[in-house]
């Protein structure tokens, strides 16, 4: 399903509320999703310490989340502008795509829980189309 002009601007405005938090966000997520999903941890085994909340875990968190931020800013290109990073996650990284979905979730899960009172039904669905296709451009290179 693709996302109505409705769904986009939900999102900004959303994401708007979130950003000040961002970095906390996308640590809580990736911290869930390598112990939620122990399966990707085989792509951070480089890392001294994978449990939530360590370094890497809040160093990367933030990586991942300015990569969701700045899809927001191109959310009416996410093809287009997630091109070069769906190139580094297939060839270089080699990053199994189905994880982006895993990620996703985690992402909804830390969003709902840091901000109960603004994830109405309406945001999520918003985010969850938004975050789908997030998914589906970073997949774009693997084919
Ligand atoms: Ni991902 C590096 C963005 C999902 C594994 N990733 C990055 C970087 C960005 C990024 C930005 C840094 C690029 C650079 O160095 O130029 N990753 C994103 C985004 C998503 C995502 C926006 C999803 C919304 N990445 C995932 C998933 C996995 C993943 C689901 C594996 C489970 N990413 C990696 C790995 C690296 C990485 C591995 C390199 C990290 C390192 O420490 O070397």
């Amino acid at each position: 399903m693709s996302l109505t002009a409705s769904d986009k601007s939900t999102v900004k405005a959303f994401w708007g509320k979130v950003s000040g938090k961002a970095d906390a966000i996308g640590a809580d997520a990736l911290g869930r999703m390598l112990v939620v999903y122990p399966q990707t941890k085989t792509y951070f085994s480089h890392w001294k310490d994978l449990s939530p909340g360590s370094a890497p875990v809040k160093k990367h968190g933030k990586t991942v989340i300015s990569g969701v931020t700045e899809a927001v800013a191109k959310i009416d290109d996410l093809t287009g502008g997630l091109l070069s990073l769906s190139e580094l996650h297939a060839f270089t990284l080699r990053v199994d795509p189905a994880n982006f979905k895993i990620f996703a979730h985690n992402v909804i899960v830390a969003l709902a829980i840091n901000f109960p009172a603004d994830f109405t039904p309406e945001v999520h669905v918003a985010l969850d189309k938004f975050l789908s296709a997030v998914a589906r451009g970073l997949s774009e290179r693997y084919r």
